[in-house]
């Protein structure tokens, strides 16, 4: 299972080529839209958000409302193209600088610079076109039609906002249904109805101050088999391949398994989870501290991952930084920015980190077709119970 992106955030829409999903998926349309427009919402976002509102379109590997094993071809319609037509056209244009937009002043915290210098652009809106968040559109789309694949197994995600800056969220212990539905009704995808409004005033005073702020967000995996991923091949382990997903996702700054770096604290006797038996259930674990992984591998707990959200770059706030015409410095003042995209940036994790389940799913029971990726499964699962 792989996938590619293209486009930019202001050209005339995204585009993504899944390649190895099997035949006979049925894909439901409006979870696959319900998705990208959680992607959208979110405390703290501004005037784009409500401009945008994203579909896909599914434009080649589906028809009758099911996959038919050929790469699923998506487009996700940037809607305010119809203003950058021609800023965005492809072919050459005649005009100023200013009627180009050319950005020449380098925003600290963004790609635009190193990405100017390596891709020697001279006009630096080149770089930021296609390092913009705007991409995590398409890997939702991804990500999502890989959750309805694990969903015809039985398998949850759900995601949650842990810290917006000073403010954290209370752990909570809620079913992951629960847990799903309380998130979706939450500005911050959070549970407690506090933190949520102090979540809120606290965006409202890093606006008011022109700043921007970043956070922590979860995301919970239930319904997996033991043995997804494998401790054979470094490039096989699971847990690192999310760890690598997770750090792909524009502004992430860190990533954590389970209890993660806390792990470093404590003693053995208080990180491994022990092994229990039962007939009814097979094998289980008392606690899941290490979130699920074990010789990167699954081991039948929920899948708890954690990843880490700079503040955005842009800001109203001035910083200091070099126009690449005159080499003089200059502060950067910005015409309009998202203070926080934390509640978004929860939605990229999970769609982020079901992608990479389904990747190893497939290859651990991989099939060409639905219903024999669904014979191979229910085999495995014989062979773990009757282990
Ligand atoms: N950066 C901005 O400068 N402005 C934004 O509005 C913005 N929105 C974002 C929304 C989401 C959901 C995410 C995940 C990130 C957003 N970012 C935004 C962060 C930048 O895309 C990111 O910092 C930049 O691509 C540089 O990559 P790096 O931070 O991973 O090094």
């Amino acid at each position: 299972l792989r996938y590619l992106t293209a486009g930019e955030t202001h050209g005339p829409q995204l585009t993504a080529i899944i390649e190895g999903l099997p035949s006979n998926l049925t894909l439901d349309f409006e979870e696959l839209n319900f998705q990208l427009q959680r992607r959208q919402k979110g405390y703290g976002r501004g005037r784009r958000m409500q401009i945008e509102k994203d579909t896909a379109q599914i434009v080649g590997g589906v028809r009758h409302g099911y996959t038919t094993g050929a790469p699923v071809a998506l487009v996700v319609e940037n809607k305010d193209w119809t203003h950058w037509k021609n800023i965005m056209n492809i072919e050459p244009i005649p005009g100023s600088d200013e009627e180009k937009r050319r950005v020449n002043r380098p925003r600290p915290g963004h790609a635009d610079l190193n990405g100017g210098l390596k891709y020697n652009h001279t006009d630096l809106r080149n770089v930021l076109e296609r390092s913009s968040a705007r991409e995590t559109a398409a890997r939702v789309a991804c990500g999502a039609v890989a959750r309805q694949l694990l969903a015809a197994f039985g398998v949850k995600v759900a995601g949650q906002v842990i810290r917006i800056g000073e403010i954290e969220a209370p752990a909570n212990d809620l079913p992951i249904e629960e847990l799903i539905e309380r998130t979706e009704q939450s500005s911050v995808r959070v549970v407690d109805k506090e933190t949520e409004q102090k979540m809120e005033a606290y965006i409202d005073q890093i606006k008011e101050e022109g700043d921007s702020i970043g956070g922590i967000v979860e995301c919970i995996v239930e319904g997996l088999p033991i043995g997804l991923g494998s401790y054979v091949q470094s490039d096989r382990k699971l847990d690192g391949a999310i760890a690598g997903a997770v750090m792909s996702i524009n502004a992430f700054k860190g990533v954590e398994i389970g209890i993660g770096f806390e792990a470093g604290k404590l003693r053995g006797s208080q990180v491994h989870d022990e092994i229990m038996y039962e007939a009814s259930k097979g094998y289980y674990r008392a606690s899941n501290r290490l979130g699920g992984f074990e010789g990167g591998m699954t081991n039948g707990m929920p899948v708890v991952v954690r990843g880490v959200m700079k503040p955005i770059p842009t800001l109203y706030k001035p910083l200091q930084s070099v126009d690449i015409d005159t080499k003089e410095p200059f502060t950067a003042q910005v015409e309009r920015s998202d203070a926080c995209a934390v509640p978004a940036a929860c939605v990229v994790l999970e769609n982020v980190v079901a992608w990479e389940i389904a990747k190893a799913f497939l290859d651990k029971f991989g099939g060409d077709s639905l219903e024999e990726i669904k014979a191979n499964y229910e085999n495995y699962l014989s062979q773990l119970e009757s282990y």
